[in-house]
């Protein structure tokens, strides 16, 4: 279990030119104390003056951009072990937050906010540390795709489509992206890759249900395009960096 590829001593304060605080400086994970089961981070942002400072709190987004835990994570200058915080009135606020080795792999978002005692809100710094669980990772599968074999295009555009039965033992949240490449009758490949979404969006992606490992995209034909025979190979990559086996299908517009 371990936290790699560390930023470099981080310190971006942003848009702190109109507070009377001024952030000094930003954590940094070279660091770290663990658990056979959890690692512990500890954040923590120091400020050159904390007159007008009320409240200072994080946010930590995980690389599917979702909040770790639902409200704010408060950072205390109290001088609290259980903050993590070394100092009383040293200017430092800290937490100590609980990295469970379920949180999937990957680059989380550290936020920092202050409110002033005017209830100002202001964001004043951001970070990002790489996670890595300490799971084995397994890579991806794709268990079925669904498409057309044959499409016949008259005068009309024609909506069709295809979709991934995607699989990985360490969850579906493991999952980054599922795509396909295509090759053009008598073309070589394109190489470019065109997304599948599991976002229940059956409007713009042609999928039914949201995170059911079901990944789908709509896609049209018009009568202008190439008739012949279409090759698609679908791929997905879990955020550890594993890819799937390709599975290879082909379509036949006629
Ligand atoms: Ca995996
Ligand atoms: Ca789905």
């Amino acid at each position: 279990m371990a936290f790699s590829g560390c930023e470099k001593k981080f310190n971006n304060p942003v848009e702190t030119n109109m507070a009377v605080y001024q952030v000094a400086e930003v954590s940094s994970f070279h660091s770290f104390s663990h658990t056979l089961t959890d690692s512990i981070i500890n954040p923590s942002i120091t400020f050159t003056s904390v007159l007008d400072i009320r409240r200072v709190w994080i946010e930590i987004l995980t690389p599917g951009d979702e909040k770790i835990s639902p409200g704010a994570i408060s950072l205390y200058d109290n001088g609290s072990p259980a903050a993590g915080d070394l100092v009383k009135g040293d200017n430092s606020y800290s937490a100590l937050i609980i990295m469970k080795n379920e949180y999937v792999n990957g680059t989380y978002l550290i936020s920092y906010f202050v409110e002033d005692k005017t209830s100002a809100v202001k964001k004043v710094a951001s970070q990002t540390f790489l996670f890595d669980n300490g799971k084995s990772n397994i890579a991806p599968l794709i268990l079925s795709v669904s498409a057309p074999d044959t499409i016949e295009v008259k005068e009309v555009p024609l909506a069709f489509i295809v979709s991934a039965t995607v699989a990985d033992s360490n969850g579906l949240k493991d999952i980054k992206e599922v795509y396909f490449t295509t090759v053009k009758p008598n073309q070589p490949s394109s190489g470019s890759r065109t997304m599948l979404y599991d976002d229940g969006n059956y409007t713009t992606n042609g999928d039914g249900t949201a995170e059911d490992g079901v990944f789908s995209r709509a896609l049209s034909i018009t009568p202008e395009n190439e008739k012949g025979t279409y090759r698609f190979d679908f791929e997905a990559k879990d955020r550890g960096g594993l890819g799937s086996q390709a599975v290879r299908i082909y379509i036949v517009v006629k």
